[in-house]
């Protein structure tokens, strides 16, 4: 397969309530849609940079920058055996792995459509039917507004809890959230709030039994990881600091955490993605599929990763509602009452894209030939 032509647009997509973390609060998505085009065929990838350098390096204008003048630029006009063969070829680039990964991934959407495939099948997947859900929370202005939520998303059978936290919004929280909701799934993601000054702050989370607390300490640290799960009862999950296999490979030789969670972007795309989930299998470790407020064709992408065989615990991919007014694909992505995503057998990622729409909120468009 040859791929003749990438273009990049950029959505902008207001969301239908803030989203706060450790590190900022978002109202409305800039998102970089990618289309792979050959032989009168398309694959879509989505670019799931945040607004802001803030959870990783990557933001908007340096993932746009890098999948025009380095990513495209390597794939174009190349001769594919597989869409495997895109890790390879932009491998080189250091860091931007969200530029990288959302350019891989439509060609893996596209490679699917090629073979007459959904795109679950197409990487391997498929070892279950529905995907368990979770929702994350972020940050509210009040407990009250937060218990609200909650109440909602466990009204629409949501599998488990996953509230943000920071310092000053933290113990006392949980506490609060714990007294109301007793024996709900929940845990904390602090989005490297903490350092192991904390050690002893953090230890009071114990008393919870959550499922487990997501990257308490720097984005980029291991080793500290390592020192504070062996002082915690809870377990430890990393986000940030995973971005590959080979981090994963020693992060699990360090005690560093007892479960990984794997977004897409965040490891540059299925290749990496697939490696790291076989290492955490093969190592015990349980895995579950991350999300970055994507829009619809990321969120389907997610979905057909979250069908390998070791994604055993409720994600953070949830329906199209929670995030948009209209999402760009038909259907939008919903539950079922249970809680879960039923997956579909339709080509590629699995959803129909809605390009009038999609028209409508571009707000940039260029093409690498
Ligand atoms: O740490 O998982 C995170 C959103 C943006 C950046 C980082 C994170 C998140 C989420 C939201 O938790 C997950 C989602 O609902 O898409
Ligand atoms: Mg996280």
């Amino acid at each position: 397969m040859k791929i003749e032509r990438i273009v990049l647009r950029q959505l902008k997509m207001p969301l239908v309530h803030f989203f706060e973390t450790s590190f900022s609060r978002t109202y409305s998505r800039d998102i970089i849609i990618v289309e792979v085009v050959s032989e009168g065929l398309s694959g879509w990838g989505e670019i799931t940079a945040g607004e802001n350098p803030f959870y990783n390096e990557e933001w908007t204008e340096s993932a746009w920058l890098i999948a025009r003048d380095y990513v495209a630029p390597r794939i174009v006009g190349r001769e594919f055996q597989s869409a495997s063969d895109a890790d390879g070829l932009t491998h080189h680039i250091r860091g931007h792995n969200m530029a990288r990964g959302g350019v891989e991934a439509a060609i893996w959407d596209l490679q699917a459509r090629r073979n007459g495939n959904p795109l679950w099948k197409e990487i391997g997947g498929g070892a279950r039917r529905e995907i368990p859900c979770g929702v994350s929370i972020g940050i509210q202005d009040s407990v009250g507004q937060l218990i609200e939520k909650i109440e909602r998303e466990l009204a629409d059978g949501y599998q488990r809890i996953k509230m943000k936290i920071k310092p000053g919004w933290d113990v006392d929280v949980v506490r609060e959230i714990r007294t109301k909701f007793p024996a709900i799934r929940l845990m904390a993601d602090a989005n490297s709030a903490y350092t192991l000054a904390d050690t002893a702050h953090l230890k009071q989370l114990d008393e919870f039994y959550l499922m487990m607390i997501e990257q308490p300490l720097a984005h980029d640290d291991i080793i500290d990881h390592a020192e504070l799960q062996q002082k915690l009862d809870t377990a430890i999950c990393l986000d940030e600091c995973i971005r590959s296999a080979h981090q994963a490979e020693q992060a699990i030789r360090l005690k560093a955490g007892r479960i990984i969670n794997i977004k897409l972007g965040r490891v540059g795309g299925f290749s990496e993605a697939i490696r790291l989930h076989n290492v955490c299998q093969a190592s015990g470790i349980p895995v579950w599929c991350g999300g970055m407020l994507e829009a619809g064709i990321g969120r389907a992408h997610n979905i057909a990763l979250a069908t390998l065989p070791n994604f055993t615990l409720p994600g953070d991919v949830s329906a199209s509602k929670r995030y948009w007014k209209r999402d760009i694909i038909l259907p939008e992505v919903e539950t079922t009452s249970q809680g879960t995503i039923v997956i579909r057998d339709e080509l590629g990622f699995g959803y129909e894209l809605d390009h009038d729409f999609m028209k409508q909120i571009t707000i940039r468009t260029e093409a690498v030939s």
